[in-house]
């Protein structure tokens, strides 16, 4: 009995990994602009591009990188080209990109990032922490610091900025990128049955893995919006498993979870074959690519065997509680 039901919960195990394999968890930062280093023109115009103010053509001169940049004219004071696309909350921005003057009276080139909600209204905006004030011949990177999308917020709008005075100017612009990085984190804590230090369970929510620390705490950052399924395991214990929703709005705090020890061989089952290994050390180490050291205080002992004997039939992966 106890064999098939080991079987069954690592059949169990194997399919939630497969799913979660086919399905990670989008956790990195992400490039949101398309064309943000203007190689694509339709008629001569960069794609994915619009313009506020003057003109936009592609030129294959000066370029910061690849074979083309974008050549902005505006017809007299500020315009902008820019490129607005779907925001969340949940994520910060930073836009990057490189600026050349070309003249002008006055001129001062720079980014602005803005966010609006549904409505179209104006929530934040942000401009690159230096402006370009010299037509000196060269591109000069210019960034924002990380913004937060503020709630509500819908979409989001990266602009390279051309301010002059009563005459007409050029900038050139090449290489934006707008990353956006989620800000949210799971936390929660860790605890592993008959150890005073919880450190060393692994956390796993998707292809992001963690420790927990000796208090048993661990944070998971970075986590997109969605539904995901969260594992913890830990050598000579079985592991636990819950589903969690993750909002754009805030980070989300897990209750506590007690992992049970006594798999001393690691397969997912606390059983005969636990005990008969556990007998076979007593009063040893354990031997490597065993757990039977349950309680990690150094020798296989009466207090392993007791977790084992407590937790006699018990299959991973088990339901979070504490
Ligand atoms: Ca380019
Ligand atoms: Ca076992
Ligand atoms: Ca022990």
């Amino acid at each position: 009995m106890g064999v098939r039901r080991g079987a069954f919960f690592q059949a169990v195990v194997a399919v939630a990994c497969l799913v979660l394999w086919l399905f990670p968890v989008s956790l990195v930062a992400e490039e949101v602009l398309s064309n943000g280093d203007f190689e694509v023109a339709t008629g001569g115009i960069p794609e994915a591009w619009s313009v506020y103010g003057g003109t936009l053509s592609r030129v294959s001169a000066p370029v910061e990188q690849g074979s083309y940049a974008a050549a902005f004219t505006s017809t007299a004071g500020t315009g902008w080209i820019y490129q607005t696309t779907p925001a969340i909350p949940a994520i910060t921005y930073t836009l990057r990109g490189y600026g050349q003057l070309g003249g002008g009276s006055s001129p001062s080139a720079f980014l602005q990032l803005a966010f609006y909600n549904s409505a179209g209204y104006p929530l934040l905006q942000v401009e690159s922490t230096g402006r370009i004030l010299e037509a000196d011949g060269r591109y000069h990177l210019l960034s924002t610091n990380p913004v937060r999308a503020p709630a509500s917020t819908t979409t989001v709008r990266a602009k390279g900025v051309l301010a002059t005075g009563a005459e007409p100017g050029v900038a050139y612009f090449d290489t934006f990128s707008l990353l956006g990085e989620p800000h949210n984190k799971i936390q929660g804590q860790v605890k592993l049955q008959g150890r005073t230090n919880q450190a060393g369970a692994q956390v796993a929510l998707g292809r992001q893995l963690v420790m927990s620390a000796p208090d048993g705490a661990f944070s998971l950052a970075e986590v997109m919006p969605g539904s995901f399924t969260i594992t913890v395991s830990a050598p000579g214990y079985l592991s636990a498993y819950r589903s969690v929703t993750v909002t754009s709005e805030a980070s989300l705090d897990l209750p506590p979870v007690l992992l049970l020890g006594g798999d001393g061989d690691g397969d997912g089952v606390i059983r005969l074959e636990d005990l008969v290994l556990e007998a076979a050390y007593l009063g040893q180490p354990s031997p490597s690519g065993l757990a039977l050291d349950v309680n990690g205080d150094g020798r296989v002992d009466i207090y392993d065997i007791a977790l084992t004997g407590i937790n006699f039939g018990g299959g991973a992966p088990s339901p979070w509680r504490n």
